[in-house]
C-alpha cells in the first residue's frame, strides 16, 4: 500500500471497478463480461472522469457563488504527458485501480504503457504550462488553461541510419475520453474582411469589422485534478470547425469537391502544431492559429463576465490573463476591438482595462525567437487589429517623446512597428506595452531582460518587470516517476512533501545515516536497471547499471551544446584506446531530443551522435567502459523513465542563452548531480544545493560577452589543444562515416571557420576537467550518495507550487478557493 494513499476524498460509494465495467457496457457499447486491456483502460478512464466531473462542476459553481477573480492562462502549447496514473494519484484511486485490474489478470503498468501521450508542445514552454496547471489545481486557484486541440502533435521521431526521420503523431486516432468535446460551445472567428466606419450618437468614429472568412472554434475540455483536495480545474482546447458544413451554393451547382474543400481548409487551422522551438516560423497559418485561439478565449472570458452584470471597469478586478510568451499577445488588440467596436467603450476606458488585465511571461532571449509579423500580413488577415496596433503605438510613442525629450532615438527603438521597407509588428513590444506585468523565468534571465533585451522599456515602465523562477510539479516529477524514492521519502519524512516540497530539507539530517544512504542507493539502482532494460529493448544495447548514467535530454539546439558533450565523448574514446591499461569508471552517455525538421545543423548533430555511438558501442577495446545511447522520440513519458535513473544531468548551454531550463530541476530533485554552466536556473540550483554538490564549469554570461568583444578565435584553441584537435580532425574525416569524409564538415566549420558563436571550444577544457572530477568522485560511493541526497534536499524551492504562489500573490492577485 503506497504510503501516501491516505483518505481519498473522491472515493464514492460505488467502487471504481464497478463503474468501469458499467462504462464498458453502456458508454463503449461492448461486452463487459469478457474484458481486454483496451476495455479496462477505457472503462477506467470514464470512471475516473466521472469523479472529476462531479468535483469540477461543484468547483465551477463555487467560482460563481464566491464571485472569485479568475485566471486565464493562455498558451499555444501544453505537454501534460499521460493522464491515467496522475489522475488516479490525485484522486487517491491508485489502489482501487490496481485491485480491479489485478483481479482480472491485468496490470496498471501495462495498461498505462499503451496510453497515448498528447504531444501538444515543443519543449520547456509547453511542459511548464502543464506543471503550472497541476499546481494551480492543487493550490485550489480559480484558473483556466486555454490552448489549441491540435489533431497532430509534435512529430514522432524515428532514427533511421542514424538520422532523424519525422513521422506524424496522430494522437487522436483511437479517440480519447480525457477530452470532453463541447459541440455547443462554438464561437465564430473572423479572418480577412473589411473595416467599415460609422459615427455613433455622440459623433464618435466607430469601426465595424465585417466580411471575410469565418471559422468556428469548438471547445474541448481536459480536466485537471488537484492533489487530494477535491479541486478540479480545466484546460480548454479549441478545435477548428467549418463555419458551414457545406457551401450550399456551390453544392447546389454540383461542385461537391469544391464545397468539401472549404470545409477541409477551415479545419486545417487546428490540424498541426508548429514543430519549432526558439525559432519563429513566419507563416500565415501560424498567425491564424494564434488569433483563432485567442479570439475564442476572449469571447469565452467576456461571456462569463457578462453573466455577472458588472460594469466593464470591473473586468480586470474579476479576471487576469497570463500570456505564455508572445504567441497569444494578439489578445490585447482583440480585447480592445471587442470593447471599442462591440461594447462601444471609449479608447481610454478600453485601454485602461487591457493594461490592468494582461500579464506577459518571456521565455527566451534568442533574437531569432522574438516574434514579429509583417504589417502587410497583419493588415490582410486582421485589418482591424492592425489599425488598433497603429493607434496603441501612436499614443505610446507620443508619451515616450514627451517624457524622454532628450532621447530622440528612443521612440524608434521601442516602437511596436519596425521601420524600413518591410515594416513588422514586434509582438514582444505589444505585450510589454499592453500588460501590467512582464516577467522572466529565472533570476539571470530576468536580469538579462532588464540589462539587454528590454533595457529601454525598463526606464519607461520601471515597475512592470519582475522575476518568477520556474518550477516543476513534484507530483509528476517525483511522486509519479520515482516510486521507490517516494516510498523511502514518505517512510522517513511522512507524505507531506508531495504538496510541500520544502519538507525535503529534513533529508539533511539523514545524510549521515548509513542505512538510509544504502536504501537511497538501492532506489537509484532499481531505477537504473529499469532504464537499462528499456535501452536493451529499444536500442538492442546492453548497458551496465553500475556505470555512470550521464544524460542530456532536451531539444536539439546549438546553444544547448549537445556538440560539446559528444566532443568530450570522442576524446574519452581516444584516451581509452590509447591507454587501455588505465582503468576508468564505466560510463553510459545517453542522449535524447528532437530537432526542428528544418534545422539542418541540429539534425547533423543528431547524426554525429548516432555515428559516434555506432563506432564506440561496437569497439571491443572500449565496450566495457563506454557506451553511447541515443533514445529516439524523447517525450514526457520517456523523461519520466530517465529522470529518476540519471547520475549526471548535463545542463551545458552557453551562459546567457538558456532562459531557465526545467529539466535541470527534475533531475536534481531526483538526486542527480548537475554538470552545468552558470546559466538560467542552474545558478539558483547551485545556491540551494550548495556549491559542493554541483559541478559548475566554463565561462559565465559576462565572460562570454567580454570574450566576444575582445575577439574570440576558435583556431587558437584548435592549435594549442592537441587532444581537442585530434577530435575535431576525426569529425572532419570519414572516421565515423566510412567513405563519406564530408558528412560533418558543416559541424567542423561552424566550430572553427564560423566563429563558433556558442563558444564550444572556449569551454571545452573546463568541461573535460569537470568530467574528470565527476569520474573521480563517483567512485567514492559514500561521498556521491551524500551529494545526491543533498541535491534532493535542496530542491524544495523549485516546486511549481512555490512558483504558482508567487504568481498568484505577486502578479495575479488571486487566492485559492478550496
Ligand atoms: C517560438 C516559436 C516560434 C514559432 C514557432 C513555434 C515556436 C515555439 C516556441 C517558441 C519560443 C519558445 C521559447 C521556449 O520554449 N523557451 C523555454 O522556456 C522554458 C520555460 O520557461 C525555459 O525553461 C527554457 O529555458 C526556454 O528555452
Amino acid at each position: 500500500k503506497p504510503l501516501d494513499e491516505s483518505e481519498a476524498p473522491e472515493a464514492r460509494n460505488s467502487a471504481l471497478g464497478e463503474d468501469a465495467l458499467w462504462h464498458v457496457l453502456y458508454s463503449l457499447g461492448q461486452d463487459n463480461t469478457h474484458l481486454t486491456e483496451r476495455k479496462c483502460y477505457w472503462g477506467l478512464v470514464l470512471a475516473v472522469r466521472d469523479r472529476m466531473l462531479e468535483k469540477w462542476s461543484e468547483v465551477q459553481r463555487r467560482y460563481y457563488k464566491n464571485d472569485d477573480k479568475r485566471l486565464y492562462y493562455l498558451s499555444l502549447e501544453f505537454l501534460p504527458g499521460k493522464f491515467l496514473r496522475g489522475n488516479l494519484l490525485a484522486l487517491g484511486l491508485e489502489n482501487e485501480a490496481h485491485e480491479f485490474l489485478r483481479e482480472r489478470g491485468f496490470s496498471l503498468d501495462e495498461i498505462i504503457a499503451k496510453e497515448c501521450e498528447p504531444g501538444l508542445g515543443n519543449g520547456g514552454l509547453g511542459r511548464l504550462a502543464s506543471c503550472y496547471m497541476d499546481s494551480m489545481a492543487t493550490y485550489g486557484l480559480p484558473a483556466y488553461g486555454y490552448g489549441i486541440r491540435y489533431s497532430y502533435g509534435l512529430f514522432r521521431q524515428e532514427i533511421r541510419n542514424g538520422q532523424q526521420v519525422e513521422q506524424p503523431d496522430n494522437w487522436l486516432h483511437e479517440g480519447t475520453h480525457w477530452l470532453i468535446p463541447r459541440p455547443y460551445k462554438l464561437y465564430p472567428v473572423r479572418f480577412y474582411g473589411t473595416v467599415y466606419e460609422w459615427l455613433d450618437d455622440n459623433g464618435i468614429l466607430r469601426h465595424d469589422w465585417r466580411g471575410g472568412d469565418l471559422v468556428m472554434a469548438m471547445a474541448n475540455d481536459v480536466l485537471v485534478p488537484g492533489y487530494r483536495n477535491g479541486h478540479v480545474n480545466s484546460v480548454r482546447l479549441w478545435e477548428a470547425r467549418p463555419h458551414k458544413e457545406f457551401v450550399l451554393s456551390s453544392f447546389n451547382a454540383g461542385d461537391y469537391i469544391g464545397s468539401v474543400q472549404e470545409k477541409i481548409s477551415d479545419e486545417n487551422i487546428s490540424m498541426v502544431l508548429y514543430p519549432s522551438d526558439d525559432a519563429p516560423e513566419g507563416k500565415t497559418l501560424r498567425l491564424k492559429q494564434q488569433y483563432f485561439f485567442v479570439a475564442a478565449t476572449m469571447h469565452d472570458m467576456v461571456r462569463r463576465f457578462k453573466k455577472l452584470n458588472k460594469p466593464w471597469d470591473q473586468l480586470p478586478e474579476k479576471n487576469v490573463v497570463q500570456l505564455n510568451e508572445t504567441h497569444p499577445s494578439i489578445a490585447i488588440p482583440e480585447l480592445m476591438r471587442i470593447l471599442l467596436d462591440e461594447e462601444l467603450l471609449s479608447w481610454e476606458e478600453a485601454w485602461y482595462i487591457c493594461q490592468k488585465l494582461f500579464a506577459y511571461t518571456n521565455h527566451t532571449v534568442l533574437p531569432e525567437a522574438l516574434e514579429t509579423w509583417t504589417v502587410e500580413l497583419m493588415e490582410q488577415l486582421l485589418p482591424r487589429h492592425m489599425q488598433i496596433i497603429y493607434e496603441i503605438n501612436r499614443r505610446f510613442l507620443e508619451d515616450v517623446r514627451l517624457h524622454f525629450r532628450d532621447e530622440p532615438d528612443l521612440p524608434s527603438r521601442v516602437s511596436l512597428i519596425t521601420a524600413g521597407p518591410e515594416p513588422r509588428v514586434r509582438m514582444s513590444h505589444l505585450a510589454i506595452v499592453g500588460s501590467f506585468s512582464v516577467n522572466g523565468v529565472s533570476a539571470l534571465h530576468t536580469q538579462i531582460l532588464r540589462d539587454r533585451v528590454f533595457h529601454d522599456f525598463i526606464r519607461i515602465f520601471p515597475d512592470r518587470f519582475n522575476n518568477k523562477t520556474n518550477g516543476v510539479t513534484p507530483r509528476r516529477w517525483l511522486r509519479q516517476c520515482n516510486v521507490p524514492l517516494s516510498w523511502l521519502l514518505s517512510e522517513h519524512l511522512g507524505c507531506g512533501w508531495v504538496t510541500d516540497l520544502n519538507q525535503l530539507e529534513k533529508l539533511r539530517e539523514l545524510v549521515d545515516v548509513e542505512e538510509f544512504r544504502h536504501d537511497w542507493e538501492q532506489c537509484r539502482l532499481t531505477n537504473k536497471k529499469r532504464l537499462a532494460d528499456y535501452i536493451e529493448k529499444m536500442n538492442g544495447i546492453t548497458v551496465n547499471p553500475h556505470s555512470i548514467f550521464d544524460v542530456q535530454v532536451k531539444r536539439f539546439h546549438e546553444y544547448k551544446r549537445q556538440l560539446l558533450n559528444i566532443l568530450h565523448i570522442i576524446s574519452l574514446y581516444n584516451n581509452i584506446r590509447k591507454k587501455p591499461e588505465v582503468k576508468m569508471q564505466p560510463c553510459t552517455f545517453i542522449f535524447g531530443g528532437k530537432a526542428a525538421p528544418s534545422y539542418r545543423m541540429a539534425k547533423d548533430i543528431i547524426y554525429l551522435i548516432n555515428c559516434v555511438a555506432r563506432r564506440v558501442n561496437s569497439d571491443p577495446h572500449t565496450r566495457n567502459f563506454l557506451k553511447v545511447i541515443f533514445l529516439a522520440n524523447y517525450n514526457v513519458s520517456l523523461a519520466q523513465l530517465l529522470v529518476p535513473a540519471t547520475d549526471v544531468s548535463e545542463q551545458i548551454s552557453t551562459a546567457g542563452y538558456e532562459a531557465s531550463g526545467t529539466g535541470n530541476m527534475k533531475f536534481a530533485l531526483n538526486g542527480a548531480l548537475t554538470l552545468g554552466t552558470r546559466d538560467g536556473s542552474n545558478i539558483e540550483i547551485a545556491e540551494r544545493v550548495g556549491d559542493g554538490n554541483i559541478y559548475l564549469f566554463g565561462l559565465c554570461e559576462q565572460e562570454v560577452i567580454d570574450l566576444r568583444r575582445r575577439g574570440y578565435d576558435p583556431w587558437d584553441i584548435y592549435k594549442n589543444d592537441s587532444e581537442l584537435r585530434e577530435v575535431l580532425d576525426m569529425i572532419n574525416s570519414d572516421q565515423f562515416t566510412p567513405g563519406d569524409p564530408t558528412a560533418f564538415s558543416s559541424i567542423f566549420n561552424s566550430l572553427l571557420s564560423g566563429g563558433d558563436p556558442f563558444m564550444i571550444l572556449a569551454d571545452y577544457r573546463a568541461y573535460v576537467e569537470a568530467h574528470k572530477r565527476i569520474a573521480h568522485e563517483y567512485v567514492d560511493r559514500e561521498l556521491w550518495i551524500k551529494k545526491s541526497i543533498m541535491n534532493t534536499a535542496g530542491m524544495g524551492f523549485f516546486s511549481s507550487d512555490r512558483a504558482i504562489k508567487e504568481y498568484s500573490e505577486g502578479i495575479w492577485d488571486i487566492a485559492p478557493d478550496v
